[in-house]
């Protein structure tokens, strides 16, 4: 029986973690981008060669790219995204020519994933991250005053943000400010105020629906493309799996992942299955998603996390949390086997703890704490599948 193929995300030469603490960690591959393209530029041979050098160098191997990010006027179709669309393309043909085989990307409107809190302590002094309602109610009414943001709260909701934002020091806003605003991974930028505020101004009159269209739209483009070429697109879920700021989110459940797949029907329309992300909800039954999705899952991120009926939730310990690690790691292990492949997965984010406690590191993405997600989820692995045969 096949075993997945484990991966680190690496962010590139200026990570804090090395190309040889990912192999140390028992990685065979390592995922990663060419973070220093800006969006929408086209990534050229020369610079997917040198990074997949790097790469090899260490012993191991570059297939999988997180993220080729899709620039915001494909998302809005306003401007120039006929051109970025072009540029995609002229990618996809580039990281195939060097032998790369799958592309991850998002669809989520100007900001990627979303915490509150990226030092929430753990009983056991480690750190992880974290998703408060009431502080991020807080951030949008209070800090980033978004214009007519009560609309999307009820009377409770911003009562609680109130009481909690009364609460809060000055050093507790400005954090809670830093962190929601983060942007991408694997950059240091951050949104000004102005700046999201604009940004959030270039999306009205983009609803959840017309934000599929023009996923869709994106996808008949780039898809053929893609298919021919032999690669396979996985889009990464929403996070969290619900909107925010007022933005559509378009990726959160099942229904929004097989409407997608129903659109532009090719194997090369798939998914970066990340239960993490999708695990947020209590309605998506991730082990069921893996059953029916089979054959569009072309990579797979494995993390936990603990909700609350409040909707607030932290990221757990791997193999504890809400989600049945168990269950899926079997799906997962049954769905290879089905299709006679071994998908590529990582442990995504882990808990900052040991030395690293003391280290700068990319919030979620700190060796140690990914190191024992790995280390649990491979051992998981290997105990189902024998006891499978
Ligand atoms: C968070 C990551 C995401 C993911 C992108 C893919 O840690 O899983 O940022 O890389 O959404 O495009």
């Amino acid at each position: 029986m096949k075993l997945m193929e484990q991966t680190l995300r690496w962010y590139g030469p200026n990570d804090p973690v090395s190309l040889l603490d990912i192999r140390q960690a028992g990685c065979t591959g390592v995922v990663t981008a060419l973070h220093h393209v800006p969006v929408g530029e086209i990534w050229s041979i020369d610079e997917i060669n040198k990074r997949k050098k790097q790469v090899e160098d260490a012993g191991m191997t570059w297939t999988v790219i997180e993220s080729l990010p899709v620039h915001e006027d494909i998302k809005k179709q306003t401007g120039n995204y006929q051109k970025y669309i072009e540029n995609y393309k002229q990618s996809l043909r580039n990281v195939a020519a060097c032998g790369l085989k799958v592309v991850t990307y998002n669809f989520m409107p100007i900001l990627d994933w979303i915490r509150t809190d990226i030092s929430f302590e753990m009983p056991d002094k480690s750190k992880a991250l974290r998703f408060e309602k009431s502080a991020f109610i807080a951030f949008d009414l209070f800090l980033l005053k978004r214009p007519h943001a009560e609309k999307d709260y009820t009377k409770e909701e911003i009562e609680k943000a109130k009481q909690r934002f009364g609460k809060m020091t000055d050093a507790e806003k400005e954090t809670l400010y830093r962190n929601t605003l983060l942007g991408l991974p694997g950059s240091e930028e951050r949104f000004t105020e102005e700046e999201i505020l604009n940004a959030l101004k270039t999306y009205e009159g983009i609803d959840a629906k017309k934000l599929k269209q023009h996923l869709f739209y994106f996808l008949k483009e780039i898809v053929p493309v893609a298919e021919e070429l032999g690669l396979k697109m996985a889009i990464h879920p929403d996070d969290p799996p619900y909107p925010i700021l007022g933005l559509p989110r378009i990726m959160s459940t099942e229904k929004d992942a097989k409407e997608m797949i129903n659109a532009v029907p090719s194997p090369a329309n798939g998914l970066c299955f990340c239960t993490g992300s999708f695990g947020v909800r209590a309605d998506n039954a991730l082990p069921k998603m893996i059953q029916r999705f089979s054959d569009h899952i072309h990579f797979i991120h494995l993390r936990s996390t603990r909700r609350d009926e409040e909707g607030n939730f932290y990221e757990a310990d791997h193999l504890a949390g809400d989600v049945d690690m168990y269950e899926v790691v079997k799906e997962i292990i049954l769905m290879m086997k089905k299709r006679n492949v071994s998908i590529p997965m990582r442990p995504d984010h882990g808990h900052q703890m040991l030395d690293d406690l003391n280290k700068k590191t990319y919030p979620g993405y700190s060796g140690i704490g990914r190191l024992r997600g790995l280390a649990e989820l491979r051992g998981l692995e290997l105990g189902i599948s024998k006891s499978l045969k």
